[in-house]
């Protein structure tokens, strides 16, 4: 009787404890469920934060910014500026004068470097919008 009573309570003890523990545990692992399915649910949407993906010979006009803000080409290839930030207007012009896209929002502006060199522009509207266009 006392190895029963001694033993009894010790083994229903830890049974308790166990379930105690199942209990704390439980909710934790939804827990990190849950923030296992943020993390991937935040791969499938692309971070806002993340540059997005500029196909080749073009640059986004988008966020208040030129994306490629270095864009490498040849002379004769035509580059795409693509004006996509929800209305704002911008403008692609180059340092020295030599083009100017005037005001845009929607669509692109094309133009074909014939000669070989660095040409730097900006965007009227907002001084801190600048590129570079190197030509080879
Ligand atoms: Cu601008």
């Amino acid at each position: 009787m006392a190895r029963m009573n001694s033993g009894r309570p010790l083994l229903f003890g830890l049974v308790r404890s166990r379930r105690f523990i199942a209990t704390l545990l439980l909710p934790a692992s939804f827990l990190l469920a849950a923030g296992c399915q943020e993390e991937s649910g935040g791969d499938v949407t692309p971070d806002s934060t993340a540059p997005p993906v500029v196909p080749e010979g073009e640059v986004l006009v988008k966020d208040v910014a030129f994306n490629p803000r270095e864009l490498r080409t040849t002379v004769g290839k035509p580059v795409t500026w693509r004006f996509n930030d929800g209305g704002l207007a911008h403008t692609v012009t180059a340092d020295d004068a030599s083009f100017d896209s005037g005001r845009m929002s929607t669509g692109t502006y094309q133009r074909t470097f014939s000669a070989p060199g660095t040409v730097n522009y900006h965007c009227t509207e907002h001084a801190r919008m600048r590129g570079t266009i190197l030509v080879s």
